[in-house]
């Protein structure tokens, strides 16, 4: 076959509105690849900017207790908890390292060894290398886990010089605060009844008299029960603590920012376990020092020589165990 005339010539005799079509549909294809190049850029960009924003959401969002459609801790507002969340990160890679390799044997067996491929199976039942092997390296992954698993748990143990201390008694269903630093301070928190919050309260987390603590400072937390075991649990700042009757546990804490914190009681102590929320506010430390002299006022103690009443914001339940002594 010879070759064609030449494209000159094509393109010349070629009518006008071939051409003209032509060149619309290559327009119309590159505008198409334009648009959809386009449209990923910007989707990428979406993306982003959503991840910077929750980012950015999340490091503002320190002062915060449970979020609708939570994934993971809530942000840490204490070195502990830093060290926590960074612990539990570090195990996450581990853990999927793990699994990556087990699944990764398992597919290998899977192709390599199935029937088709493999129709007469080794009767090999000892491999003294693979059994040392799958021995050894898991436990040196178990020693690699414990060394930092010990350190943070000898970390948490110890109260760095606390500035100062808070007593909190776990009672059926509430807590109650003691600042012994100051003069005794001390007063119930009850959760807010659902039909009685206001505006921007929170829904079985709100309390009537919240815990109020300086920030950036060192606290020591003693923590009691006076009828069944409680845990007095605030994720932020990674205390966990039981509250059990006869005993006093202990645990710090350190508040880096201030802002408002929530937490519950996370032992089951009975029918109102859900009841007895825990919500911290703190506060910069004059502002801590101002609230001082109004919960001295608020929360005064009436004394006698027999008995001491508190009277507390709002009424107890009629319940025994509140006549316990509060020096246990
Ligand atoms: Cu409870």
């Amino acid at each position: 076959m010879g070759t064609g005339p030449p494209l000159s010539e094509v393109l010349s005799e070629t009518p006008l509105p071939v051409l003209a079509t032509c060149a619309r549909l290559q327009a119309q294809g590159e505008m198409t690849r334009l648009f959809t190049r386009r449209v990923a850029a910007r989707a990428l960009f979406m993306l982003a900017l959503l991840l910077i924003g929750s980012t950015a959401f999340a490091a503002l969002a320190w002062a915060d207790g449970p979020w609708r459609w939570e994934i993971g801790m809530q942000p840490p507002a204490t070195p502990v908890k830093d060290r926590l969340t960074a612990f539990h990160d570090e195990l996450l890679v581990i853990i999927f390292l793990i699994t990556l390799f087990v699944l990764g044997l398992l597919l290998y067996v899977i192709v390599r060894f199935r029937q088709e491929r493999n129709p007469v199976p080794t009767r090999t039942s000892h491999n003294t290398v693979i059994e040392m092997l799958w021995t050894v390296v898991p436990v040196l992954i178990l020693v690699i886990i414990a060394i930092p698993s010990f350190k943070l748990m000898y970390y948490m143990d110890r109260v760095p010089n606390p500035e100062m201390t808070i007593k909190v008694t776990g009672h059926q269903w509430y807590w109650s605060y003691e600042y012994p630093d100051q003069d005794g301070l001390a007063f119930d928190s009850n959760i807010i009844p659902e039909d009685q919050l206001k505006p921007g309260q929170k829904r079985l987390l709100d309390v009537d008299n919240p815990l109020v603590v300086p920030a950036d400072t060192t606290i020591r937390v003693l923590i009691t029960g006076t009828d069944v075991i409680h845990s007095w649990f605030v994720p932020s700042f990674g205390v966990q603590e039981y509250a059990i009757v006869g005993r006093l546990n202990e645990s710090w804490m350190k508040i880096d920012h201030e802002g408002t914190y929530y937490g519950q009681c996370n032992q089951i102590c009975g029918v109102n376990h859900a009841f007895m929320p825990i919500k911290v506010e703190a506060v910069p430390k004059d502002s801590f020092q101002r609230w001082l002299v109004d919960a001295k006022k608020k929360f005064a103690r009436r004394d006698n020589d027999t008995a001491t009443v508190r009277v507390a914001a709002v009424p107890d339940p009629p319940d025994a165990a509140r006549a316990a002594p509060a020096g246990n």
